[in-house]
């Protein structure tokens, strides 16, 4: 049995975390499963990517505490490990992921969506590290993309106090992108639920990307990430390779003619159905 499933829309791929019962918290299964789910991935047919867990309570309520409380040190260093391949291969996945947070994501939560290019949540949404309260750092990248999203002081002091944030401050600060409530008619009845309402615009977003030349999308995602790790000379000089990498794509020809075959009235230029190539 699986506690991860894998569905495709169109050009976009949905996974879930499917461990309802223990608020979808990650144990050494339940990462095999997202790589292995990851790896599944047609990377010919989807163009990106969309991680949610199962359920309205729960994205990742963290790693799995009771598997964790009887590591020795060689384990815990195992189980750190495990994870931050798992998260650095989602950070490095050559298409974008959109996190749909539905709710907690602690701990490891939070740290699997900081390995996503883009969070949307629900409002409501809970994050934060509180490892430190549980005698133990964060372990699946926490201290270092904390920090980088949201800048160190803010960062040092949720992971200092080990507070948990709702939806509106994690927005405030940085952590994700925009946060969906429910919908509700005039007489007050719940026309969408906050869930659907963050899952419709993750797919709608998602389609978006999708509908962009894949080869200039998957470099954008290359350079910002390259970039992150070095100086901005470094990071330029990346960017123009990957730049420069993109000429001569059918994607590069088929989406500038159509721009100047539509040059009279710009805003009807339209995305082609790139190809890869
Ligand atoms: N692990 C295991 N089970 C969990 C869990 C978790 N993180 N979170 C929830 N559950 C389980 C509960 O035990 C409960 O199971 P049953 O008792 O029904 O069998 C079920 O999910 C429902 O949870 P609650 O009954 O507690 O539900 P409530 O609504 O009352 O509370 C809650 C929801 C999210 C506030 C609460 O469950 C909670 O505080 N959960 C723990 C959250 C947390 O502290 N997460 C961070 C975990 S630490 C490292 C590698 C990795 C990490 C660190 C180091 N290295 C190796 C270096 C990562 C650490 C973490 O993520």
């Amino acid at each position: 049995m699986s506690f991860v499933t894998y569905e495709t829309e169109g050009a976009v791929g949905i996974i879930t975390i499917s461990r309802e019962k223990a608020l979808n918290a990650l144990n050494s299964q339940v990462l095999d499963d997202i790589k292995a789910a990851f790896d599944a991935v047609d990377l010919n047919t989807v163009r990106c990517l969309i991680l949610t867990g199962a359920g309205d309570k729960s994205f990742v309520a963290g790693a799995d505490i009771g598997e964790m409380s009887t590591l020795t040190k060689a384990e815990g260093e195992a189980f750190g490990k495990k994870g931050n391949d798992v998260f650095l291969s989602i950070e490095k996945f050559p298409i974008p992921v959109i996190a749909a947070i539905n709710g907690f994501a602690l701990g490891g939560g939070n740290e699997i969506a900081m390995s996503c290019d883009i969070r949307l949540c629900s409002d409501n949404a809970v994050f934060g590290q509180p490892e430190v309260g549980l005698g133990i750092t964060p372990g699946f990248g926490g201290t270092q993309r904390l920090a980088r999203l949201v800048g160190a002081g803010v960062a040092k002091q949720l992971v200092y106090t080990a507070r948990n944030i709702k939806a509106a401050e994690a927005y405030r600060i940085g952590l994700v992108n925009e946060v969906f409530s429910a919908t509700v008619d005039e007489a007050g009845n719940v026309t969408a639920t906050a869930q659907e309402n963050l899952m419709a615009a993750a797919k709608k977003m998602a389609a978006g990307i999708a509908a962009n030349a894949p080869i200039a999308v998957r470099a954008s995602k290359k350079a910002i990430n390259d970039g992150l790790q070095v100086s901005i000379d470094e990071g330029v000089a990346i960017e123009e390779k990957l730049f420069g990498s993109c000429f001569e794509s059918e994607d590069q020809k088929e989406g500038m003619a159509n721009f100047l075959r539509k040059k009279d009235d710009p805003a009807k230029v339209k995305h082609v159905a790139f190809k890869n190539a």
